[in-house]
């Protein structure tokens, strides 16, 4: 047996722990860092600096990856902020070598002159005082509030320095500050054209654990902010890899993004927009069917994202559904003796994107993850209804083609909903609803049960000789399972693998998202994910293009029917190694990746060395596979994560990945094959 393994690393759990820092203050408090420099009606900012850089994700949400980008964040959203009210149009984001991150844009500059209350200057008091941001309203409401909303003070005091600039009467100011707290006045440095504010950060490594930006977050912000903000154009630049400089400005918005959000599928119609600014609210909403069967509803409230939904969601669906029913009724499509369409039936195949900006929004949580204000239900129905109402009476081709379409769905919802339950009863089950195809463990509490979901049954073969059959489970798929992105619901229940899949997860599927149910049980989900039969859910394939696709497959699957899974993160993704490397006939090292194998190699200088490549799991011994991919203690394993701010962005992949188009499929597959990093999978 090798006693040496290139595999000893512990599951990699990718859950972001929320460690706070201790090491806020280097020893000397901010206060006594800077006396004599600032009076006493100066503590009270330093005490906030203090508390920011004590604890970090009390403010930016955390020390790590998070509170860094969350910085980023509040200091772009005063730039849109200011673009918002009018005043500035061009927001440009620089990264640099030195790890320092810089926004500029070209409004009208934050005033530099004394603060009637505090006596300082009104920019030292924004960049430093906590919630000053509100202060200084001047007209317009401050609508880009961030996650948490607390101003660019803080990533003031999460920085090693900060430097703002400010161009206005024709001169440009500056002043710097480190660790939040001012090193020099307000100073003039030379004359100006125009006016304008940049910000430029060095987020500080001695309260943060992550200082290292990622350039796909930061575009990705800036993406939505420019879909959100039509008149607004964003551009990156960076130092480091100047290919990475890209330009956004979406002279359409969120028409151009539902557009976007249909690039894999057949759209049948030109996006339907509605826009409407009444008592200080404005409501904006863009509708795209296409030929498919998914269904996705983007909403905002303030440039921020509420995957969750909310007043604005329940008001459009509502609106909705109204109309397309009062229509078909009117039209006799619908006839007397028919059911009503419910909200799932006319969601079918629909891409929508909500936006709102209102002033003091109410959310159910400090996350902003669904919006509770009242008065957000009954503007964007009053929208929605007026808007659509008059749309379909002037364009009849599109209106029989949606009614059609939520006919069609009606139907195969009723379809699958029998199928489903039906899943149980099926040929391929035993007597307790399990697939016979199953090799379940002998644990029945699902907290320490795994399932291996394995591809072929030859590597299920050794998998059943590797495992541990008290905690590991085994489902070998044979073949392809169904792209479910391609076939309804009810269609790709006719499936063998899928079906042998829901049946052993025991949780059923989520075909129904508003879980109403009338007194037959219509509409009633049956997708319980307490029922969960595993907590981990382990893919395991080939490191192979098949396996490639299976594992595409599979994670489509559960994005679409078992979507909460990958929320709470119970799916995996094995990872078996690529080449062993042989010492004698006792030592043995396992590598992942061409990289591994070559630092093992030259590790072993001297010694006499056999490599060899495995093809796919079936080629490994029992042992091998017990020991590199499957034992606890020794495996690698990946958590699949959804990440949620990027919803749009990973509709957009599906469906190019998966959607009826080849062309952008293929397309997308080009531009991001070599770096898993651009999925939205975060390993
Ligand atoms: C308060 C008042 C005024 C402008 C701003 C704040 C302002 C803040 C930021 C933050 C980033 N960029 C910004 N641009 C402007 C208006 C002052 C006036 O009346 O001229």
């Amino acid at each position: 047996m090798a006693n040496e393994t290139a595999f000893p690393s512990p599951e990699d759990d990718s859950t972001l722990d929320h460690v706070e820092s201790h090491a806020a203050l280097d020893g000397e408090t901010l206060a006594e860092k800077v006396e004599g420099v600032y009076d006493a009606s100066s503590i009270q900012v330093l005490e906030g600096l203090e508390a920011v850089r004590k604890r970090p994700g009390m403010y930016v949400g955390d020390n790590g990856r998070k509170g860094l980008h969350q910085m980023f964040r509040e200091v772009l959203d005063n730039g849109v902020d200011e673009a918002l009210a009018g005043h500035c149009d061009v927001i440009k984001v620089g990264m640099y070598r030195d790890g320092s991150l810089s926004v500029e844009d070209n409004g009208r500059g934050i005033p530099v002159d004394l603060h009637q209350k505090e006596g300082i200057s009104a920019l030292t008091v924004i960049m430093t005082k906590l919630h000053a941001g509100g202060k200084f309203g001047g007209g317009g409401y401050k609508v880009s509030g961030g996650l948490h909303g607390v101003g660019v003070s803080c990533t003031n005091a999460l920085s090693a320095w900060m430097e703002t600039e400010v161009k206005r009467d024709g001169k440009t100011y500056r002043q710097r500050f480190e660790k939040g707290v001012p090193v020099t006045e307000v100073e003039v440095i030379g004359k100006a054209e125009g006016t304008g504010t940049k910000q430029t950060w060095l987020p500080d490594a001695t309260v943060l654990t992550d200082t290292h930006h990622d350039v796909h977050i930061l575009k990705k912000r800036m993406k939505e902010i420019a879909y959100l903000n039509p008149k607004v154009k964003l551009e990156f630049e960076s130092e480091i890899e100047p290919e990475d400089s890209e330009v956004f400005y979406y002279e359409r918005g969120i028409v151009q993004l539902v557009e976007d959000m249909n690039e894999g599928e057949d759209a049948i119609h030109k996006p339907i927009h509605f826009h409407r600014l009444r008592e200080g609210m404005e409501v904006e909403v863009a509708i795209q069917y296409n030929t498919g069967f998914h269904t996705n509803i983007l909403a905002y409230s303030n440039n921020i994202h509420q995957p969750d939904g909310g007043t604005h969601v329940s008001g459009f669906s509502t609106a909705l559904t109204r109309v397309i029913n009062s229509y078909g009724r009117k039209m006799n499509i619908l006839k007397e003796k028919d059911k009503n369409f419910t909200s799932e039936d006319v969601a079918e195949g629909l891409k929508a994107v909500i936006a709102l900006k209102l002033e003091n929004p109410s959310y159910n949580s400090q996350d902003k993850v669904k919006l509770v204000t009242p008065e957000a239900q009954g503007a964007t129905n009053s929208l929605v209804g007026d808007g659509l109402s008059t749309y379909l009476e002037e364009n009849p081709n599109v209106a029989k083609r949606i009614i059609e379409k939520a006919m069609t769905a009606q139907r195969a919802r009723e379809a699958a909903r029998k199928a489903a339950e039906a899943v149980k009863r099926s040929s391929a089950m035993d007597s307790f609803g399990l697939p016979g195809k199953l090799s379940d463990c002998v644990s029945k509490d699902p907290t320490v049960s795994e399932i291996f979901l394995v591809e072929g049954d030859s590597a299920g073969g050794t998998v059943k000789q590797a495992r541990d059959r008290v905690t590991q489970a085994l489902l070998p798929l044979r073949g392809k399972i169904l792209n479910v992105q391609k076939a309804r619901i009810d269609k790709a229940l006719d499936n063998e693998e899928v079906k042998s899949l829901i049946a052993a997860l025991g949780i059923g599927i989520d075909i129904d998202t508003s879980r109403e149910s009338d007194e037959e049980g219509n509409g009633k989900s049956n997708f319980d994910l307490t029922k969960l039969r595993y907590h981990k859910v382990i893919i395991m394939t080939d490191a192979d293009v098949d396996g490639e696709h299976i594992r595409t497959l599979l994670l489509t699957f559960f994005y679409r029917y078992m979507r909460p899974l990958l929320e709470e993160g119970y799916v995996y993704l094995a990872q078996p190694p690529l080449f062993v490397v042989k010492v004698g006939i006792n030592e043995r090292h396992y590598a992942a990746t061409i990289e591994e194998r070559d630092r093992i190699v030259a590790g072993l200088k001297k010694k006499k060395v056999t490599v060899t490549r495995f093809k796919g799991l079936g080629e490994m011994n029992p042992d091998e596979l017990e020991e590199t991919t499957m034992n606890p203690e020794k495996r690698r394993l990946i958590r699949v994560e959804l990440n949620r701010e990027f919803e749009a962005e990973i509709e957009i992949m599906f469906s190019k990945l998966m959607g009826d188009k080849v062309e952008p499929r293929r397309e997308h597959i080009f531009k991001h094959a070599r770096s898993t990093d651009n999925l939205d999978w975060h390993y």
